[in-house]
């Protein structure tokens, strides 16, 4: 049986079976332990969207249109600038067989007005009142969801590139306006429907328009339901990133694909993130913390950056340059020049040079990981030429840039160090933070 006519033969179904169902749908399907679960499907008391009236002063059924310009204009207020940590206020968002289903169950336990004796008047009451209201069932969260997911640009332009780069461009707004547009279209059919039941003469008339009525709204909500499931996992995608804390010095590793970088974040934080001998094994910004003496630090594990130009970057790189771009980080740049991490030390040397450059106002710690693997004579590889080498290359593939620290996680070299330092580094992180929080509460307070 399809889903639409399971759905349909539901709103036909008596009472006492109703029940039944519903409570073994909800067997803890979408239970998230710690998590709320969905906002009541629809409080509908503050979304009117057709009213009743008295027609000659009969107890009769007309919808008419409210128009919602405070809604509107609500809307527009609301459109503040956020800092971090939008993706964590994202609201719980229902299937849309869920929705569907608790919105038939209760349109159909909507009574006609009482008082009015003439039962072909009482049935068309009944039939357009009940196709409001599932109107409403169906249009209330999905116009929660519109008010509730953020417009891209209110958001922190760290979040911005995320969702950006995440999703794909242009998708999450192609998917809200997919959201907004199946709510339109709901309205637009069960309005039709509902006035179509007001004017029938008989109450057999009444009863068969209502019938149609819910059958179209149904399909019409199943044709673009879609649109409620793709916004259902991108809430699920966006809640699942990482929360940083702006005010919190953070650590973030940045270097070639495969130098290290993900074991010295195990090393120095709680972060677990996956190690493997290919490039690329980290596929997002993940996160880390430190605490050490009674402070608290973040770290962030980021993918690898290629020598190329930004046109040619990868998604996984374009993160990378997000996190160093939009958030208040101090770097740790690894470099591998043992050869095993696939990028050439030249290549290592061009994009570090790059970077360093692009991104020279962080605080910045440079580590030669690998060092066990460290020959007396340094690694040249045949895609490259030594004897071409200027003064400053041939210096870094022996040594590193000037003052790195030189690292194994295999022999436990250095790392005490390494941790001293970088302990240091977030310190002064901290010290910085602390002195813009200040000047911006001057600016203020002036
Ligand atoms: N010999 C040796 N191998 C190391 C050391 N540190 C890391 N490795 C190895 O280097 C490989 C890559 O390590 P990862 O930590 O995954 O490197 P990454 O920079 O995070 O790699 P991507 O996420 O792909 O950019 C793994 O096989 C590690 O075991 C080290 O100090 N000595
Ligand atoms: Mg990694």
């Amino acid at each position: 049986m399809s889903r639409a006519s399971c759905l349909f033969q539901l709103w036909q179904t008596p009472p006492t079976r109703i029940l039944f169902r519903s409570s073994k749908l909800s067997q803890g399907l979408y239970v998230i332990p710690g998590v709320k679960f969905y906002p009541p499907p629809c409080s509908c008391k503050n979304i009117q969207t057709t009213s009743y009236e008295d027609v000659n002063g009969k107890a009769s059924y007309v919808p008419t249109i409210k128009i919602k310009k405070e809604i509107e204009e609500k809307e527009k207020s609301s459109e503040k600038l956020e800092t971090v940590g939008a993706f964590q206020k994202l609201p719980m968002v229902m299937p849309s067989f869920d929705i569907l289903y608790s919105a038939l169950k209760k349109a159909k336990r909507v009574s006609p007005t009482k008082g009015i004796a003439n039962i072909a008047k009482r049935e068309r009451n009944r039939s357009a009142k009940q196709l409001d209201a599932l109107m409403k069932e169906l249009a209330v969260p999905l116009r929660t969801y519109m008010e509730s997911f953020p417009k891209r640009h209110t958001l922190h332009p760290y979040e911005r590139s995320l969702i950006e780069l995440t999703l794909g461009d242009g998708n999450y707004e192609e998917v809200l306006c997919n959201v907004d547009s199946l709510r339109k279209k709901v309205v637009s059919v069960a309005k039709e429907h509902a006035s179509l039941c007001a004017k029938s003469v008989t109450k057999r008339e009444a009863e068969d328009r209502l019938v149609e009525g819910m059958k179209k709204v149904e399909a019409t909500f199943n044709h673009k339901g879609k649109a409620v499931d793709d916004l259902l996992n991108i809430a699920k995608t966006l809640r699942a990133m990482p929360v940083v804390d702006l005010e919190t010095p953070t650590l973030c590793l940045v270097g070639a694909p495969n130098v290290g970088k993900s074991s010295l974040v195990r090393v120095l934080s709680t972060g677990k993130p996956e190690i493997c001998n290919y490039p690329f094994t980290t596929r997002g910004i993940l996160m880390g913390h430190i605490v050490s003496n009674y402070q608290h630090f973040q770290v962030t594990d980021t993918p690898g950056l290629l020598r190329r130009c930004d046109e040619d970057r990868n998604n996984l790189e374009k993160l990378t340059l997000a996190v160093l771009s939009h958030l208040p980080t101090a770097v740790l740049y690894v470099h591998d020049l043992s050869g095993e991490c696939g990028t050439s030390p030249s290549d290592q040397f061009i994009i570090y040079k790059e970077i360093k450059e692009r991104f020279c106002d962080h605080l910045w710690l440079d580590v030669v990981s690998k060092c066990d693997l460290l020959q007396d004579s340094p690694v040249v590889f045949v895609t490259e030429n030594a004897d071409e080498d200027g003064l400053e290359l041939a210096k870094y593939r022996k040594m590193g840039p000037d003052g790195a620290l030189h690292v194994s996680i295999t022999d436990e070299v250095g790392l005490s160090k390494l941790k001293d330092k970088v302990h240091e580094m977030l310190s002064l992180q901290m010290a910085r933070i602390q002195a813009e929080k200040g000047t911006q509460e001057g600016e203020v307070s002036i």
